[in-house]
């Protein structure tokens, strides 16, 4: 029955609440006007979406979100639509990223010069909607767009959310689930960190004893699993329909025991170690002075760089604890000329600096201070950083002491701390134009679930997001902390179990 499903008494939807749905956009858009005259654009019953030549798929990604709350037909047609998406005719300071977002009585209109513009400007029309949008069940609507125009286009290129697969799995389907909430906030990178001593997530066809038996376990003894390498082309796609990039990690010469467990003669001495599925970290290391070792990696990387469509191919190289600093450097000598010889830009652990790489080399910082030598002489002689300070950015950090879920090392990261820094103004020695972008890694060592990642990304993700995205001028706390409760209802029409942080004024 469908009146069941509908809310008995559904609000006014006055003028005063449209409009603010216009200025609690997240993240923060360069412009906005509401339109003065009020006035509100209204989805009908038979509204179709324009999407000229090349916007197709983001048209069909906004009917898929539109149609099970509106119960829409929502046809998606390059002839006139009351949602129309637009190739082509904007001004060149909107980049690639950028777009226009015009709303009146008489449709919505968005323009942008690509897909990922576009993509962009249906993620701010989502939140323009009221937030039973979102839900997966016939609502009643009104489904109104305040009238005004937004101009927008991000700070940073790279915004990004890493996901830590290898201490705990997450199923395809699970790490789909956090793709879409990524792509929400305009996260633009997904960093998935496929290997680690506890297990190996990714099927590599030249050694598949990696995932068969180095992924069959995980932090507590679970039964871990390992992604094929379709399961992975089809996460990649599947990103990809969300204007998401992968970044796929290997993580070494440390962080290795999954892969040492599972091919004895990768280790010094030939025997393998048992299979690890405790939290301690810097324990383990590939054989430097073996020659199977280049063999493998070559294998490895050569199979991970033909699944990734994206630049980058992450070599982790953090917490070699087990490796001496010489043998680190000589390891990362070889190691790194073999990434660039597939035609993949290397991204790394700030840790990698020691062996000096190319300029094109992406360091990621995840000290707990604002001065690093070793990032300031790389930006120096040209390298860009991803900037993830653990002490403000690493979403696997406890709020508070009271946290059920997370890690401490880093401090606890109540909402104010994830949002409080500016990533273009925070490593001495490392401006603005030196910085590539802001990414959020999520750890699993206490995580198992799509509730737990959950429960952790939300409410910091869409903090971060906005660090990435919004220009510095729009920074202001207490105006996010109310957008930022604005947010919760379309988070309980998506069933995201989110942290309620004292810090936010949530609805009731
Ligand atoms: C440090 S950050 C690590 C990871 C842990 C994380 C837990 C980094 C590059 N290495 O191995 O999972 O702390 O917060």
């Amino acid at each position: 029955m469908l009146g069941a499903a509908v809310p008995s008494s559904a609000a006014p939807d006055r003028n005063d609440v449209k409009e603010s749905r216009m200025t609690q956009v997240i993240p923060a858009p360069v412009s906005v006007e509401p339109d003065r005259h009020g006035g509100a654009f209204r989805l009908e019953s038979d509204a179709a979406i324009h999407a000229d030549h090349g916007a197709r798929g983001v048209g069909e990604y906004l009917a898929h979100v539109l149609r099970p709350s509106t119960g829409y037909r929502l046809p998606v047609t390059d002839r006139k639509g009351d949602i129309s998406l637009e190739l082509g005719k904007v001004g060149s300071r909107l980049g690639d990223e950028g777009y226009e977002l015009m709303a009146s009585g008489r449709g919505v209109e968005i323009k942008a010069r690509t897909a990922r513009g576009l993509f962009a400007g249906v993620q701010t029309l989502r939140q323009l909607l009221p937030a039973q949008v979102e839900s997966r069940s016939v609502q009643r609507g009104p489904w109104t767009v305040p009238a005004g125009k937004i101009v927008d286009y991000p700070r940073f290129a790279h915004r990004g959310a890493m996901l830590d697969v290898a201490r705990h799995f997450f199923s395809p389907d699970e790490v789909k689930r956090y793709i879409d909430q990524i792509a929400l906030y305009k996260i633009n990178t997904l960093h998935l960190h496929l290997a680690d001593d506890q297990g190996w997530r990714i099927e590599i066809k030249s050694w598949p004893r990696l995932a068969t038996y180095g992924g069959s376990t995980e932090v507590g003894g679970g039964p871990g699993g390992y992604y094929t390498q379709d399961q992975y082309r089809d996460i990649v796609r599947y990103a990809a329909e969300r204007q998401i990039t992968i970044i796929p990690e290997i993580d070494m010469p440390g962080h290795t025991n999954a892969a040492l467990a599972s091919y004895a003669e990768l280790n010094c001495d030939g025997v393998a170690p048992p299979l690890y599925t405790g939290i301690e970290v810097g324990f383990s290391s590939l054989c430097i002075d073996k020659e199977i070792t280049y063999r493998f990696l070559g294998d490895v990387l050569r199979e991970l760089a033909a699944l990734t469509p994206g630049e980058y191919l992450h070599l982790g190289g953090d917490e070699a604890h087990a490796t001496t600093e010489p043998d680190y450097v000589k390891f990362f000598q070889r190691v790194l000329p073999m990434a660039e010889a597939l035609g993949k830009k290397v991204s790394g652990w700030h840790d990698l600096l020691k062996a000096t790489p190319s300029v094109s080399a992406v360091p990621q910082y995840w000290g707990t201070t604002p001065q690093n030598d070793l990032v300031a002489e790389a930006v120096a002689r040209g390298n860009k950083v991803v900037m993830s300070p653990a002490n403000k950015a690493y979403m696997d950090m406890k709020y508070d002491e009271n946290t059920p879920l997370g890690l401490s090392w880093a401090g606890f990261i109540e909402v104010d701390v994830a949002y409080g820094w500016d990533p273009g103004n925070y490593l001495q020695g490392v401006p603005e134009s030196a910085v590539l972008g802001v990414q959020a890694p999520l750890w699993s060592e206490t995580l198992e679930n799509s509730d737990h990642i959950e429960f952790m990304a939300f409410p910091r993700l869409p903090a971060y997001a906005e660090l990435g995205w919004s220009p510095w001028s729009t920074h202001d706390w207490e105006s996010f902390r109310t957008r930022l409760a604005a947010q919760a209802p379309r988070w309980t029409e998506l069933g995201i179990d989110f942290y309620r942080s004292p810090q936010i004024p949530w609805p009731e």
